[in-house]
């Protein structure tokens, strides 16, 4: 049996609703990989916030330093203000400077799920609007959202996403590609900072394809022909919208993992939300949780374990069992068992 010299620090952060249900099934395919880990259950959230009064303890954000990763699962912050609530994932984004939020969409084998869609979308995680700069001005009359766009994070994002493609294409025919997002026909200051650092980050990659896409159009050519996308890099409120509207091409976002990562830390998440409407009925999908689990195996590079997950996964989307959300009666209970089994 392979010794390992100590075990992974792994910080759980389930959250709220679903969160609860899906973090502790990634929690034990990871124990099933054979891997030595730690695992310290830390707290945020809505929930957090109304027993304690904050949504992010210091305490966590404390503990998660000393961590080589975390999974972190679902939060439900109120749409209308609360003094004193901030989202918690927002801000553990900014305060462990996670700036790149990297989403896989790659076709499932399930029934919703287009084939031979493979991208990569490169979301910036710092900025944009979820600097959360609003104010209300003419005696409430009218709300201002102030959008922060930098050249440093916008050229390290694209650095991220010139660096994923290249390392995508080993191995292949063809050259990766590119596409930098934006809407600097009309946002030409803001956005067109954005493009101007992007493109300038291009230049260091002669080996990798690059283009530009308006937002809105990328969208609908998304829709219309995802099969010809690589990686893909935006801002970060056209990258929160694209992914999620990805997701939906390949099995929905109960198989949509993402990872929000620094250069000394990764923390990964489902890029669902906290479901309220089947929280606690044991019948939340898994599979975006465990494959964020694969996700920070590999960024600790731990390949095979990573591969085994996803092959696992593979296999039971192929030959069930499922959960609601992908036609089946299965309870996340099912599905986490047969994931172990394959492992
Ligand atoms: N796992 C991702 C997640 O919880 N998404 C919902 C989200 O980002 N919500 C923001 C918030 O509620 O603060």
């Amino acid at each position: 049996m392979t010794t390992y010299p100590r075990p992974y620090q792994i910080a759980l952060i389930p959250g709220d609703g679903v969160g609860r249900e899906v973090v502790p099934a990634a929690q034990r395919i990871l124990e099933a990989t054979g891997i030595a880990f730690a695992f310290t259950e830390l707290d945020a959230g809505w929930d957090c916030f109304q027993r304690t009064g904050t949504a992010l303890p210091a305490e966590t954000v404390n503990a998660l330093r000393g961590c080589d990763g975390a999974i972190f699962g679902a939060v439900s912050s109120p749409s209308h203000k609360v003094p004193g609530y901030s989202s918690p994932i927002v801000a553990l984004r900014k305060e462990l400077d996670l700036y790149a939020n990297l989403r896989p969409i790659v076709s499932a084998p399930v029934t919703d799920s287009r084939p031979g869609i493979d991208i990569l979308i490169a979301r910036e995680n710092t900025e944009c609007l979820y600097v959360k700069r609003e104010r209300l001005e003419d005696n409430g009359n009218t709300a201002i959202a102030e959008r922060v766009i930098t050249r440093e994070a916008s050229t390290r994002i694209a650095r991220m996403a010139f660096e994923s493609a290249r390392q995508k294409a080993k191995g292949k025919r063809q050259k990766g590609l590119v596409t930098i997002v934006h809407k600097a026909n009309v946002l030409s200051v803001s956005d067109g900072l954005f493009r101007e650092a992007a493109l300038a980050v291009a230049q260091e990659f002669p080996d990798v394809g690059v283009e530009e896409q308006l937002v809105d159009s990328m969208l609908y050519r998304m829709i219309r022909e995802p099969k010809r996308y690589d990686v893909v890099v935006a801002p970060n409120l056209y990258g929160d919208l694209l992914s999620d509207a990805a997701a939906a091409l390949v099995g929905g976002l109960g198989l949509a993992p993402s990872a929000n990562v620094g250069d000394t830390f990764v923390l990964v998440e489902p890029v669902h939300g906290s479901a309220p409407d089947i929280a606690g009925q044991g019948i939340a999908n898994p599979i975006a949780t465990i494959l964020a689990a694969a996700l920070l195996l590999r960024h600790l590079s731990e390949e095979d374990a990573a591969q085994r997950i996803e092959n696992a996964v593979e296999h039971v989307l192929r030959h069930g069992p499922r959960t609601p959300d992908l036609s089946g009666t299965a309870t996340t209970e099912d599905v986490t068992a047969a994931v172990i089994q394959e492992i």
